[in-house]
């Protein structure tokens, strides 16, 4: 059995400029899944456009795989439909499946008759519970489905309907990636000025509430951490100096810096040093400002922190959970530490040119030189989409593949679209990334 496991970009300015190129860490944990079958003669072939470049229509056609996978982000709906499409006009008998973050959330949106099967939620031990119960009772997948829990599935009459996903699939700790096609193609893989940084996810889900955002939601809204023992040894195993900790909010708790101390001081004292790249909250790097200088010393370079906005009133309107203070505090305390910090804004299209000015003057005061900004994009799914919901109705603008967070995809109430673009990309420019 052939699988072909392929990442969707989609078609945006990001995809274009790619100034970020990482590797496909969800289709290497999936490798690792399907190599535990490969005694039954199962194979896989992954394919990221962004490292092989090539046309995904044509190594479909030369895999000719028995079943597609297709892993992508909102902005890449459009591509895996089409996709989809593809492979069964090439043959009606591949299974096509559909995974990633945006399937996890809105499985609907793959509800088309190219798509036989969505994993929704636990998607690695559906995966792993299904391919087993194919090869131990040597039944066809579409029987299968149906007892596949976490699953959304076209049944024999090609109706959609879905199981729920089970307290075992819950408890599956995440597999250790099969990181052969990083090795292949680590030349490519760059964050911004830095080469081949590797990435590592060691919890899901976050902690945090904030209305506006989509990561709070994964995992069926749980947060979860892999066991320290298991993240230690696939940390071992990566042959990478930067790795990129892609968890929401890496910077939680006391209780856990503590222990990623201790556990950075025995991998130090077995030669083994690494530089990382995490995620963290403003007032978490406040509340734990101990740590960030601790955790400094042990590699922890560069924090990438989602500050939104600088004003409390605006910090409220997103949910934030959090004062403006934290956000000027959360700076200063990273450049104290000697680490780097990339700060994540966001503007509204409800934003004034006075708010724009206002952003524009704190960004230079406070002497913030990496950073990026975003449009105010409510995702499917999260709080803050019901409250914009009724202002995004036109498809001109509010059509998946705008969702990079780049393109308004409803209209500004305080200006005309083409000068809040002037604006956004005006202070967009001002970053220094290098
Ligand atoms: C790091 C990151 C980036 C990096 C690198 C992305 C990459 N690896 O390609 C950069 C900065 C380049 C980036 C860019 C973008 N990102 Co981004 N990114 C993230 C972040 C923080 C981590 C992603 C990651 O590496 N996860 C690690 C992998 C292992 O986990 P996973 O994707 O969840 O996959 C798991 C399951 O879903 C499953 N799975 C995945 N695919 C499949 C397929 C099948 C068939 C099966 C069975 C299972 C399966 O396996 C994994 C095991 O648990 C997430 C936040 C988050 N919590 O996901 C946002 C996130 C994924 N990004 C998001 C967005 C919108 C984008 C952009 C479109 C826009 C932008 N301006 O940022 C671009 C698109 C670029 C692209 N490549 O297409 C959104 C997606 C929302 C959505 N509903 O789709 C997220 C959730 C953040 C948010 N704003 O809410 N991103
Ligand atoms: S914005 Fe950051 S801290 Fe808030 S819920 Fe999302 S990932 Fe967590």
């Amino acid at each position: 059995m052939r699988i072909l496991l392929i990442k969707c970009h989609g078609r945006s300015l990001m995809t274009r400029l790619r100034p970020i190129v990482t590797e496909p860490l969800e289709l290497e944990m999936i490798a690792a899944v399907l190599g535990g079958f490969s005694e039954s003669g199962l194979t896989c072939r992954i394919y990221d456009p962004w490292l092989e470049g090539g046309s995904t229509k044509r190594i479909m056609d030369q895999e000719k795989p028995d079943i597609l996978m297709l892993s992508g982000y909102v902005t890449a709906v459009e591509e895996i439909i089409s996709l989809a499409d593809h492979a069964k006009a090439l043959s009606k008998d591949v299974a096509v499946w559909v995974g990633g973050v945006h399937a996890e959330g809105c499985p609907e949106d793959f509800f088309v008759p190219s798509v036989d099967a969505v994993f929704y939620a636990n998607a690695l031990w559906g995966l792993s519970a299904l391919l087993k119960a194919h090869f131990e009772q040597g039944m066809d997948f579409p029987y299968l489905y149906e007892t596949t829990p976490g699953l959304a599935f076209k049944n024999l009459r090609g109706e959609w309907g879905r199981t729920e996903p089970s307290a075992e699939g819950k408890a599956f700790e995440l597999p250790k990636p099969d990181r052969r096609y990083f090795e292949a193609h680590k030349h490519k893989i760059r964050y911004v000025a830095q080469r081949e940084v590797a990435l590592l996810k060691t919890a899901l889900s976050c902690p945090h509430q904030c209305e506006f955002c989509y990561c709070r939601l994964l995992n069926g809204g749980e947060y979860r951490e892999r066991p320290m023992e298991d993240v230690l040894q696939e940390l071992r195993g990566i042959n990478a100096d930067t790795i990129w900790i892609v968890d929401d909010c890496f910077l939680t708790t006391a209780e856990r810096a503590e222990a990623w101390i201790e556990a950075l001081e025995g991998l130090a004292d077995e030669g083994i040093r690494k530089r990382f790249i995490a995620y963290a909250r403003a007032d978490s790097v406040v509340r734990l400002q101990n740590y960030v200088s601790r955790l400094r010393a042990l590699g922890f370079e560069e924090w990438i922190v989602g500050l939104e906005a600088v004003e409390d009133a605006q910090l409220r309107q997103l949910g934030k959970g959090l004062e403006a203070e934290d956000n000027a505090g959360a700076v200063s305390i990273i450049r104290e530490a000697g680490a780097r910090l990339t700060a994540l804004f966001l503007v509204s299209p409800d934003d004034s040119a006075a708010d724009f000015r206002r952003l524009e003057a704190w960004i230079k005061s406070h002497g913030v030189r990496r950073y990026t900004v975003s449009i105010l994009t409510p995702l499917k799914g999260t709080t803050v989409y019901n409250q914009y919901a009724e202002r995004m109705k036109d498809p001109r603008l509010a059509r998946p593949a705008r969702f990079d967070f780049l393109h308004l995809v409803m209209r500004p109430t305080r200006m005309p679209a083409w000068l809040f673009y002037l604006r956004f990309w005006w202070l967009s420019l001002g970053a220094r990334l290098k």
